[in-house]
């Protein structure tokens, strides 16, 4: 039987969850909140094989949406949902295309049986992260929520908000600073940072039971 790795979901949101914005993220460029997404979908985990790479799971809008220049996102395994028959030629050998998560996931469980897999992120959107969180998703543990304190305009939003009722009620909970430091992997900033006018957070959730 293949081991099942836990998923993080990394994301970036408003207080009223959104996420992205005609195609492309909300607000302007965060230099550093986009270095930290990029070194800790990077770090290898504890102990990890060195042959292990973490895997980023992606829709194709998302996809789309990195800049020509970064895609793929280097030194991680790029794993892009799409149905269309196309799209594994489109993007060549610098990604796996696979047509949904679940196959995704059986996918990425093969190459963690033979060590080539350190932890699995899903990196969005919308629909993604709503099919990782949705039925049987038990794997979804965690959210490393980089929470945006300034309101812009979105048409894309994270479709759980942790800090609800409902979300308390799945067992959704805050984690304390040292778990977030601990699972990142160094000291991350605590408390409200600026960047270029926009106020943010980082944080980390993690689902009970
Ligand atoms: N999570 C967080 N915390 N912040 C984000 O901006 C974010 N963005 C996505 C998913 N989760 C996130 C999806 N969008 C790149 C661009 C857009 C994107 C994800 C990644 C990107 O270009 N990444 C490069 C960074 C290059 C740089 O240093 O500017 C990478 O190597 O990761």
């Amino acid at each position: 039987t293949l081991p099942m790795k836990p998923l993080t979901l990394i994301v970036a949101a408003t207080r009223t969850m959104g996420i992205g914005n005609k195609g492309t993220l909300p607000w302007p460029l965060l230099k550093h909140e986009m270095a930290y997404f990029a070194r800790t979908t990077k770090r290898a985990p504890p102990g990890a094989d060195p042959a292990a790479q973490n895997a980023v799971i992606m829709g194709r809008r998302t996809w789309d949406s990195i800049p020509a220049k970064f895609r793929p996102l280097t030194g991680r395994l790029n794993v892009v949902l799409s149905r269309a028959p196309g799209l594994q030629a489109q993007v060549g050998d610098a990604a796996l295309v696979e047509s949904s998560l679940a196959a995704a996931l059986r996918r990425l469980d093969e190459l963690d049986a033979q060590g080539r897999v350190g932890r699995v992120f899903v990196i969005g959107g919308g629909s993604v992260y709503a099919e990782a969180l949705g039925e049987g998703a038990a794997r979804a543990t965690r959210v490393l929520l980089t929470r945006v304190k300034t309101e812009f305009e979105c048409d894309t939003r994270f479709p759980l908000d942790v800090e609800s009722r409902a979300a308390k009620a799945l067992g959704w909970e805050r984690c304390a600073q040292d778990e977030l430091d601990g699972f990142v992997g160094e000291s991350v900033d605590s408390g409200d940072r600026s960047e270029g006018g926009v106020d943010y957070e980082f944080t980390l959730y993690k689902r009970r039971g």
